[in-house]
């Protein structure tokens, strides 16, 4: 029996990169670590392929026995079009990933078979099935499942030189409850981790297969301090086996900054970005997000003292909140300005099924569009990261989109990046030394098509900018090279994406 499994195609997002993808010389950011997981959970007795659009096209054409998607919300209108294809072709299609958690309708009516939830058990039952003629059409995993039977992703079916990095996921689940966040909802409100070998054997499986950064998924990677403490002792003890010099970042929530040990051994084990959801600094705000971890903590204190182990912050960082006014979008914007982090993921709160917000909203009549369950994402995806589906409460829709997109060009104009490179390098403990990154034809290239975007292709402002950094970054030892010239690669995204979406905002009055 022989299985395809397929990925796809996404849309640009703040965090994929795909405006910067051409200077990096790769496919896609990141690997998709859903289908080579499903891949091993597949038994050995069945061929596997693994074809990922966003590394490149899909082929139809296939003798498989069965077709199966992944997808997320944000991915939906390729995941029907894809199963339709599929299906007009004779090809039982299968329909899993967070996709289904949300859209389990719409992906019936595209699918032979829908599998909601984790798979890890309901997938060789499926085989099992299906191989007997008698599958159903619904595998619904209601319970979570135990972490020690996710095994290692098949990696080797996918190609290493397509991605920028390999992930890893470690633990699913969170125990915080922020109001807005979907994730103890759909991964549950307790971490559950993997054997911490296994994490350690998927670290060096992707050495050798050539990655040198890989990004541990977590939504919480601390969620659990002493079992992270305990991996970050032995990643740092497994780096000098690795056969390539690997860094590795995460997604935390800022209380991390409260434990200095946790701190000291995310640096040994060579974290050097983390991903946090921090959303706002009034404590008003915080409070009625229920984001309790964060209440009473200095935030930029909490930042500056994160950033003096060497890692970089990426803020996720939200407009439109519920007591937000006119007032708050410059507020919002001086403190970008002022702390030390990058903003990397700035949006509207939106409502999402399942979360408190969501409940309140339906019964506050609050719900800008129905049915729309991701803002406007049914008119077109890449309003998903700007679009709301809340009603504001203290300014008209208008005034919350129009405000959105200057903020957007103010936040992500040369001037206020130059700024933001600035203070970064001033402010960081690493040096050429350490941060040098191994020099090959692969980092070579990189800087070259670097160079000749900035020299080349880049308006005025922005190349001025480009030297600008790299002037302080000469008076300043070289300090923290490969991530201010990470950044400088990541600010041809940002940019387009974030004045694209201003765009849109504007374009729609
Ligand atoms: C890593 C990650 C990313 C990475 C990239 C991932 C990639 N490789 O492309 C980045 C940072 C780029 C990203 C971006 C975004 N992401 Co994201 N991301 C994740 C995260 C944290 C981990 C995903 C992962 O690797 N999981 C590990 C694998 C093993 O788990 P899995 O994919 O769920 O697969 C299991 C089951 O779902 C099932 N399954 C999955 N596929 C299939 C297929 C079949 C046939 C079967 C049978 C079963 C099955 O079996 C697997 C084993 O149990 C998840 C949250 C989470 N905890 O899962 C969010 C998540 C997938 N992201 C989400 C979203 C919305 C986004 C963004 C829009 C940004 C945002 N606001 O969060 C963008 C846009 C998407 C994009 N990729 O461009 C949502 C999707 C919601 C939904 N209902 O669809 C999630 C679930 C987070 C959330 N808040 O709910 N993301
Ligand atoms: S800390 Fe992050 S993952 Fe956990 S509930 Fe809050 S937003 Fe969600």
């Amino acid at each position: 029996m022989k299985i395809k499994f397929v990925n796809p195609k996404h849309h640009p997002h703040s965090m994929n990169f795909l405006h910067c993808l051409d200077l990096v010389g790769v496919k896609y950011s990141h690997m998709p670590l859903s289908l080579p997981t499903l891949a091993a959970l597949t038994p050995p007795d069945c061929a596997v392929e693994i074809e990922d659009e966003n590394a490149g096209a899909v082929k139809f054409e296939t003798d498989a026995d069965i077709v199966a998607l992944t997808g997320s919300v944000p991915q939906r209108r390729r995941v029907f079009e894809l199963a339709d294809e599929f299906r007009r072709r004779g090809k039982p299609v299968v329909i899993g990933g967070p996709i289904t958690f949300d859209m389990p309708d719409e992906c019936a009516a595209h699918a032979d078979v829908v599998f909601i939830g984790e798979a890890e058990y309901t997938w060789p039952e499926f085989i099992k099935d299906f191989r007997q003629g008698k599958h159903r059409n619904l595998y619904h995993q209601k319970e979570w499942i135990n972490m020690e039977d996710s095994p290692a992703p098949h990696f080797h079916h996918l190609k290493s030189a397509h991605y920028a990095s390999g992930c890893v996921q470690v633990t699913r689940g969170c125990p915080n409850r922020c109001d807005f966040c979907d994730i103890p909802v759909k991964y549950g409100g307790q971490p559950r981790s993997k054997k911490i070998e296994q994490v350690l054997s998927e670290i060096m499986t992707l050495s050798e297969l050539g990655y040198d950064s890989v990004f541990i998924v977590d939504d919480n990677f601390a969620g659990n301090k002493p079992y992270a403490k305990s991996l970050l002792k032995k990643i740092a003890e497994l780096l000098p086996s690795l056969p390539t010099k690997m860094y590795f970042y995460t997604q935390a929530a800022l209380d991390v900054a409260n434990d200095d040990e946790l701190l000291e051994l995310f640096r040994a084990a060579a974290f050097l970005r983390m991903f946090v959801g921090i959303e706002t600094r009034d404590a008003g705000k915080l409070e009625a997000l229920n984001k309790k971890h964060q209440t009473g903590m200095d935030i930029k204190r909490a930042v500056e003292k994160i950033k003096s182990y060497g890692i970089t912050i990426w803020g996720g960082m939200m407009f439109g909140l519920e007591g937000d006014d006119l007032s708050s979008f410059e507020k919002q914007f001086e403190f970008i300005r002022d702390a030390d982090f990058l903003p990397i993921q700035v949006g509207l709160l939106q409502a999402v099924p399942g979360t408190p917000l969501y409940i309140r909203a339906v019964a506050e009549k609050r719900f800008l569009r129905l049915p729309s369950i991701y803002g406007l994402t049914a008119l077109s995806e890449e309003e998903l990261s700007k679009a709301t589906n809340l009603l504001p409460k203290n300014m008209s829709e208008t005034e919350l989109e129009m405000n959105f997109a200057r903020i957007l060009r103010k936040i992500f104009s040369p001037d206020a990046f130059r700024a933001k490179m600035v203070q970064y390098i001033h402010s960081n403990t690493r040096n050429m030394l350490t941060s040098l990154p191994s020099l090959n034809m692969k980092t070579v290239m990189i800087l070259v098509r670097l160079l000749s975007f900035y020299l080349f292709r880049a308006d005025m402002k922005t190349r001025k900018m480009f030297f600008q950094v790299l002037r302080v970054l000469a008076a300043h030892s070289m300090r923290n090279l490969d991530e201010t010239v990470f950044h400088l690669l990541a600010y041809k995204h940002m940019q387009t994406h974030y004045y694209k979406i201003a765009d849109i905002c504007e374009s729609r009055r």
